[in-house]
């Protein structure tokens, strides 16, 4: 008797890390966002999930391993990544009667992080975009990234931009069943060749307020947000877009900054308030103010998640007086325990 074929697909998807912040929803079963956001994606050789799914029809049961310790799948999150990619293999299979019958087997997905996971380092982004293409992978889906993007969105909102390389922007869309809630890319990698971004791993450890509970709690208690996600991020979106086409750094730089400064306020306008940063941030924070105020304009610019780690983004040229400053006065900062990667923009993919 032959034993049943096991079906296998392997991807790796990448952090992206915004410049545009999303923080908050108006509709938290799609992960419909408030307001549109953009992002870079870093490179895949310094931060990355890598994903294999299988498929067989011996499997009793859809499973999910992160750094080898066992998942709960039965989240709607997962269940809706899950459902949303069976039922497009399920029309392919409808269509071609040859095509194995896949979309009836459950599956398993083995996942590993080469970075701190839940420590504000996007790591749920990266997690739900390879799971949404290796599966799709193993169902030989032929869906855009954009497409796929409605899918990874509902794992994790910033999940749908880690579809893409370069500079990629969430639209927020209109329509109440989230079909206009996508990815798009603004620009490949290679359009900006000279951009970097530095790491300051600040702490590794799992942040206390998750980004899903954080952001439910500022939408029910912050008027700054409102503010914000109505009058502010339209106009940034803009702008940022405008900055990346014309590879602009200072504009870039002076956005970003301004962007996490209002995203750590909005979290502080928060009832309880969320504290993301710690002293460790704030010294960074100064660090780089004080780089771009030496060299006389912005070459350097800081930007924060939902945790105290700091990510610095700087052009090639500016490399040896950014990190060499970094390098410099964190050197001095009590409990700073700074590990630092240099991560270049890759390569479109
Ligand atoms: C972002 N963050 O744009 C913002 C900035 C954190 C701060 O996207 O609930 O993990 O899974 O949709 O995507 C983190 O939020 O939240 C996030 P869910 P997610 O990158």
């Amino acid at each position: 008797m032959s034993s049943p074929q096991m079906y296998v697909a392997s991807t790796t998807a990448p952090v992206n890390i915004a410049v545009i912040k999303y923080w908050g929803k108006c509709d938290t079963k799609l992960n419909l966002p408030t307001n549109s956001s953009l992002s870079v994606t870093l490179s895949q050789s310094d931060l990355r999930t890598h994903t294999t799914a299988a498929c067989s029809p011996t499997f009793t049961e859809n499973r999910l391993y992160l750094n080898n310790e066992p998942q709960d799948v039965s989240g709607a999150r997962q269940q809706a990544c899950f459902r949303e990619l069976k039922a497009l293999r399920k029309k392919l299979e409808d269509a071609d009667p040859a095509l194995p019958k896949l979309s009836e087997h459950n599956v398993h997905i083995v996942s590993e992080n080469n970075f701190p996971t839940a420590a504000g380092l996007a790591s749920s982004a990266a997690g739900f975009a390879a799971l949404v293409r290796a599966i799709a992978d193993l169902y030989e889906l032929p869906d855009s990234p954009t497409d796929l993007s409605r899918i990874a969105r509902q794992g994790s909102g910033s999940a749908c931009r880690s579809l893409f390389g370069g500079y990629v922007a969430w639209e927020m869309g209109a329509a109440a069943d989230g079909s206009d809630s996508l990815a798009v890319q603004v620009a490949e990698a290679s359009h900006w060749p000279t951009m970097r971004a530095a790491i300051l791993v600040v702490s590794a450890a799992k942040k206390g307020v998750s980004s899903t509970s954080g952001m439910q709690a500022t939408v029910a208690t912050s008027e700054l947000f409102e503010h914000r996600a109505k009058h502010v991020v339209p106009k940034r979106m803009a702008a940022m877009k405008k900055a990346v086409l014309e590879r602009d750094f200072e504009s870039f730089a002076a956005l970003t900054m301004a962007d996490s400064n209002q995203f750590h306020a909005v979290c502080l306008d928060t009832m309880p308030p969320i504290f993301y940063l710690n002293d460790v941030s704030r010294a960074s924070i100064r660090v780089v103010e004080e780089i771009n105020r030496v060299a006389g304009r912005a070459v350097a610019a800081y930007t924060f998640d939902a945790g105290p780690n700091c990510v610095v983004y700087y052009e090639e040229a500016n490399e040896a007086l950014v990190l060499g400053a970094l390098r410099r006065y964190t050197a001095g900062v009590a409990g700073w325990e700074a590990q630092e990667v240099a991560a270049s923009v890759p390569e479109g993919f």
